[in-house]
């Protein structure tokens, strides 16, 4: 039997395990990026391991998401974070220089490699052939150490691409339609290999883009080919040596299967406050916008900054628009202000910013109440914006520049002629952003400021876990509920304490103080419990108000790989109509904790308010109940090493 793709790669990195859809497996990890809000405490974690260097082909620290600067705290972590990668190896993309995924994908990407990122968005890798999976920061820490990385070998689900793109139509409407049909919760547990006609005609910056917002599926990943297309950016980023070919074998066996006639597809849009509350554009009508942000990891390259230059030349913003636009990267930025595009877009009254996240995690740019913000970004969860009342469309940079010129959200079929950008046959090279680490890190001083406080470690499990059920929220809870991450919270991601005092408050205000005067507790959530982002705070401010267990319908990934490095345990209701037989502040017990994890399976939850027994099941490897039981990661590294 012939392989997938992603079977290819995970079959050159195998440690351990079966690749058997649904079992645990290990695999060699090649490359490491973290960003600076999930990197503090990536590093930190790095260094109570006490490894002296790291032992991967290449890391790269990026800095883009704290970059605003109201206080000190975020230039103290940059400074943490510089000194420590020129320690142990790392190399350090400075403030400026771009979004780690964008920057990472020009100028550190090798097809057929394995990477892990601290970010979920890490897969927009896999636009070139990568394996390329996001993870909490303790994993990142693991696999800087030259450990493995384990996680369940998920299903590859294939996505055949017919036909092409019809003028106006881009990538983000071929994802924003697979996310149409499968939903939030529609990619968990799979990988998402793309093949077929269609790929040969997407740029590797489109097939990032989608690759990209696979995260919003809940994929483990996403792939597309290594293929001529490839090739041909490598060479133009200056580095055809690091291409090589990486085709599905013809007879290769896929799990699932879906066909995307790129023809018929039409601009789409994500309605708020979901990534798959999709509609056509055209069916939504005329509403009046109020903002309009262009960029993102998901859509800031080269060609997509030239598209909306090009709608933009010689117009105006409508006057009841803002638009804010940062460019994905130094290259990117560069590029544009060499070739005039630069003023164009500030001709029109386009507000540029700096090559980073911005607006996207909530770092300036929060919309008027109650506007209505079109972004080019992946997210529009509730309040991610930093405006509760916002209501945030995510849409291509063609739909955001057209609607940007008229006021009105617009289908950009009705300005006529698409216009023509071509890829450049070479991109501007200029690594001086990019710090290499000293080839000895012996005489390095880290320096480390004062928001840098201890992270919250757990004790190992007890054999009796007690606790009220401290809230009871609905389905797709995303991580930006548990931690939410506006500019006034960014800047203490090194600084758990303090954190934790915002913990779940979009849901309930009063969650923090419930949970620190019961001595902590249980958490009662729906279907997807934890969708989002990678961070590890969302597990550690729990951990830190003193959560134990988190019972749910269902998890998504990257959080439930996170509640279990903090030792925090996730269960799934057996019957998900028990879901209903708990209310707040309900007495829950876990008798005979440590027999009941270790024999697997179904457990049994007391709610004793109610009388009853609840069934729930613990979906974990052996390695997993290890973990559970020793209270965390660190615990259970620290024990193996004794
Ligand atoms: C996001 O897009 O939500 C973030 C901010 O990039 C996160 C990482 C973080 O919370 O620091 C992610 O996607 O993992
Ligand atoms: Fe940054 Fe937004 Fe991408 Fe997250 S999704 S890495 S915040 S640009």
């Amino acid at each position: 039997m012939g392989l997938n793709l992603a079977q290819k790669i995970i079959k050159e990195h195998l440690v351990s395990g079966e690749m058997k859809a649904g079992s645990e497996i290990a695999i060699r990890i090649d490359q490491t990026l973290t960003q600076d809000s999930t990197g503090t405490m990536a590093y930190l974690q790095f260094e109570a391991m006490g490894i002296p260097r790291v032992r991967t082909k290449r890391s790269v620290a990026y800095i883009d998401h704290n970059t605003l600067q109201a206080g000190p705290e975020n230039a103290d972590d940059h400074k943490y974070i510089q000194t420590v990668a020129a320690k142990y190896g790392i190399y350090f993309s400075r403030p400026g220089n771009g979004i780690c995924h964008q920057v990472h994908l020009e100028r550190f990407s090798v097809p057929g490699m394995t990477l892990l990122g601290s970010d979920s968005h890490t897969p927009t890798c896999g636009g070139i052939g990568m394996l390329a999976i996001g993870a909490g920061g303790l994993d990142v820490a693991v696999a800087m150490g030259g450990g493995p990385y384990y996680l369940t070998m998920p299903k590859v689900c294939r996505v055949e691409l017919k036909g092409r793109l019809q003028p106006w139509v881009s990538a983000k409407d071929i994802i924003l339609e697979i996310l149409r049909r499968l939903t939030v919760k529609g990619g968990v547990g799979k990988i998402i290999e793309y093949t077929g006609e269609g790929v040969k005609s997407l740029s590797v910056p489109e097939r990032a883009t989608i690759a990209n917002m696979g995260a919003e599926l809940g994929a483990t990943t996403s792939i597309f080919p290594s293929d001529e297309v490839a090739r041909e950016f490598l060479r133009a980023q200056g580095r055809e040596h690091d291409w090589v070919e990486l085709l599905p074998d013809p007879d290769a066996e896929y799990d699932e299967e879906m066909v995307i006639d790129l023809d018929m597809l039409e601009p789409l849009t994500a309605k708020p406050h979901s990534p798959d509350n999709v509609e056509k554009v055209k069916d939504i009508g005329k509403i009046k916008v109020d903002q309009v942000a262009i960029g993102s990891c998901t859509n800031s390259s080269y060609v997509d900054m030239m598209k909306v230059a090009s709608i933009l030349k010689g117009k105006t913003v409508h006057p009841n628009v803002s638009l804010v636009i940062a460019p994905g990267s130094k290259q990117v930025l560069t590029m544009l202000a060499q070739n005039g595009a630069l003023a164009d877009l500030v001709a029109a009254g386009a507000r540029i910013l700096e090559s980073a996240c911005g607006p996207c995690i909530g770092m300036g740019q929060a919309p008027a109440s109650n506007a209505v913000s079109l972004r080019t970004f992946n997210r529009n969860f509730e309040g991610r914006s930093g405006t509760p009342s916002a209501k945030v469309y995510l849409v291509s940079p063609e739909v955001a520049a057209a609607s940007a010129i008229t006021g009105v959200l617009t289908d950009p079929r009705e300005l006529g002629e698409a216009p023509k950008v071509e890829m450049p046959e070479k991109f501007l090279i200029n690594d001086n952003m990019i710090v290499p680490p000293p080839p000895e890190g012996t005489e390095v001083e880290v320096v480390r400021g004062p928001n840098i406080k201890p992270f919250p470690v757990n004790r190992s499990l007890p054999d009796t876990v007690r606790g009220k059920a401290l809230i009871k929220v609905g389905d797709n809870i995303t991580t930006d509920h548990i931690m939410p991450s506006n500019a006034k919270l960014l800047p203490f991601r090194s600084n758990i304490p303090y954190l934790a005092e915002f913990c779940l408050t979009p849901c309930d205000p009063e969650f923090p103080r419930r949970a620190k005067e019961n001595g902590g507790g249980f958490i009662v959530g729906g279907f997807n419990y934890g969708q989002g982002s990678s961070r590890e705070h969302a597990a550690l401010a729990p951990l830190q108000l003193g959560v134990k267990g988190v019972l749910a319908k269902s998890f998504a990934r990257i959080h439930m790989a996170n509640l279990i490095n903090s030792g925090i345990i996730p269960m799934t209701f057996v019957d998900e109509a028990d879901y209903d037989m708990i209310d707040m502040e309900d007495e829950l017990v876990l008798e005979n904790a440590r027999e009941q994890i270790k024999s697997g399976g179904t457990m049994i939850i007391r709610n004793v308010t109610k009388g009853r027994d609840i069934k729930v099941k613990v979906s974990l490897s052996d390695r997993q109940v290890g973990i559970i039981l020793a209270g965390g990661l660190l615990n259970y590294t620290k024990m193996q090493n004794r």
